[in-house]
């Protein structure tokens, strides 16, 4: 009964020791919102290697810890550890509170928070936004926090922060590409400062796996790079350019072991010049030219036999693969710091509105399918591709095809608008309001014989889909089934011959047609909404298509 009461007595008396230091068991304020932006966290960020020993406050371990537990979590599981002056805490992410986890305490710093999960890389995507969020939490009512990661004498590695107050922000921009604008290879500079609020963006992490195929542009490329290894304003102690992520020593592992493989081909990311000089700063792309394309020489496009090559690999527009040279693979450091690099990436990627992706856990034989794909050197072995885009949207994307009328309907001719609703079944479709509306741009099908387009987004169910182009009837196809990812529709062939727009084809649209009879394009009197094939003419070849389909009219039903 004594030792009962003793215990509890020392639990009481703990209790109120821990309620004078930092932290409590239990659940953390809600972090507050700097608002300061992504770029310029990046672009301030810095390892500071003496750190005090000051206790932080709850707000700063709130924040720090909050945007560690934003990271996706990759690999299968992820345990983040919050070591504090008076012991070590395991964090839970969903409630934002801290149970007790051991009578470990901190020997360094102010606090720090470690990590146990499947892989390395894990912790570094986790690291990157608590190492932002605490340099964020300059110009807010917290101070902002040093950093360093460090593994040396313990047992894994974890990221140290001390109270002291780091240098600040700055959005000076040390780093332009070597290669002049206009030159293969160049970048353009990125930039320190955006409008967004890495807090915010933490939020709203766009870390996804579906993806619209539309090209990410130049800009964009410089920008993503840029934020996941890209010089900043820092300078190491020992003399290196600093970069936006830490490295163990200034180490840099993945210098000259990043490429980019996108719609052009593959490129070496290149941030020092020479290469290989620390100390330097550059900001460029060198394209990789060796690359054997199978079937046609003009394409060095790879994407799709990288797609096919590796499994679990989103399709996207833009892939970054992150390779470790041969004598680094396996090494802590050096997989931890891939993992800060695609932590960034994915930051970077949300801030510009864009999704990313990770695929980890590569298997040999996929590595050596992605050097063979990509040419890249033997000596750098694949460890993560990042997979970056637009973010799909959710539900399913319907391939629309419809057949234009017209025999001497030249290539231009099969890019025309293309008005596409969804109704629920049974419904009005001349007069109803649709649940779906898509204004599309029709692209003529690899085979010729088809007008093709997609409508993104349509939740999984059955549906009336109508089609109608600028001067056809409005074909609809009754109760289709959609479903996700993807369902294709034939909706069948549009009727030309309706050049104002109502639902019939009569006296008005032949009305309009006389009027500019024999009209060829450059003429004033010339109306497009006659020229139904779309060949510059408006002659015999329409005014058959307008008799052919004399008095018909909208809906004109699809059956199959
Ligand atoms: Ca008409
Ligand atoms: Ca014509």
């Amino acid at each position: 009964m004594r030792m009962i009461m003793s215990t509890i007595l020392a639990l009481a008396f703990c209790s109120v020791l821990c309620q004078a230091q930092i932290v409590n068991a239990g659940n953390l304020p809600s972090p507050i919102v700097t608002r300061n932006s992504v770029e310029v966290c990046l672009n301030s960020r810095y390892s500071q290697h003496n750190l005090s020993r000051t206790s932080a406050s709850t707000q700063q371990l709130s924040n720090v810890l909050w945007a560690a537990g934003r990271a996706p979590v990759t690999g299968s599981y992820r345990n983040i550890y919050g070591v504090t002056p008076t012991g070590t805490y395991l964090y839970n992410p969903v409630s934002h509170s801290l149970s007790w986890h051991s009578n470990e305490v901190t020997n360094d710093g102010a606090f720090a928070i470690r990590y146990e999960g499947e892989l390395d890389f894990d912790a570094g995507v986790s690291f990157m936004p608590a190492l932002l969020a605490s340099v964020s939490l300059c110009k807010s009512t917290e101070s902002p926090m040093a950093s360093c990661p460090k593994g040396i004498g313990y047992a894994k590695t974890r990221l140290i922060f001390g109270a002291q107050a780091g240098k600040g922000l700055t959005t000076q921009l040390l780093v332009h590409s070597s290669v002049p604008e206009g030159e293969p290879g160049h970048l353009p500079d990125p930039s320190t400062a955006g409008d967004n609020s890495l807090e915010e963006v933490l939020v709203n992490l766009k870390y996804v796996s579906s993806f619209t195929q539309t090209n990410l542009t130049l800009q964009q490329i410089s920008q993503i790079l840029w934020a996941g290894y890209g010089c900043t304003a820092h300078t190491t102690t020992n003399g290196r350019a600093g970069l936006t992520v830490p490295s163990a020593f200034a180490s840099y592992y993945l210098t000259g072991s990043i490429y980019l493989v996108n719609e052009n081909g593959v490129y070496r990311y290149h941030n020092r010049n020479p290469s290989t000089n620390l100390t330097t700063r550059d900001h460029r792309i060198e394209k990789i030219t060796s690359i054997r394309v199978r079937g046609s020489l003009q394409s060095n496009d790879v994407r799709d036999s990288l797609w096919s090559a590796v499994g679990g690999l989103p399709e996207a527009p833009c892939y970054v693969i992150l390779c470790l040279d041969s004598s680094y693979v396996g090494q802590e450091y050096a997989q931890l710091e891939t993992g800060f690099v695609a932590g960034n990436m994915l930051i970077q990627a949300t801030a510009l509105g864009l999704g990313c992706h990770f695929k980890t856990k590569l298997t040999s034989a996929e590595r050596k399918s992605i050097q063979a794909i990509t040419s890249i050197s033997a000596s750098h072995i694949p460890q993560a591709i990042v997979s970056i885009g637009p973010v799909a949207p959710a539900g399913a994307s319907v391939s629309i095809s419809v057949f234009l009328q017209g025999d001497s309907r030249p290539d231009a001719g099969w890019v025309v608008p293309l008005i596409v609703k969804f109704f629920t079944p049974g419904a009005n479709v001349l007069n109803g309001t649709p649940t779906y509306e898509f204004n599309l741009t029709t692209a003529r099908s690899t085979a010729g014989s088809t007008a093709v387009c997609e409508a993104m987004g349509v939740a999984p169910g059955s549906y009336d889909v109508t089609a109608r182009s600028e001067s056809t009837l409005m074909n609809v196809k009754r109760s289709v089934v959609i479903s996700a990812p993807n369902t294709s529709v034939d909706l069948g062939t549009l009727l030309e011959g309706n050049a104002n727009q109502d639902n019939i084809i009569d006296l008005d649209d032949y009305a309009i047609l006389s009027t500019c009879w024999l009209a060829s394009k450059a003429q004033a009197c010339f109306d497009l909404r006659t020229d139904f094939d779309r060949n510059g003419l408006i002659d015999a070849a329409d005014l058959c298509l307008l008799a052919a389909n004399w008095l018909r009219s909208s809906p004109v039903q699809i059956l199959r």
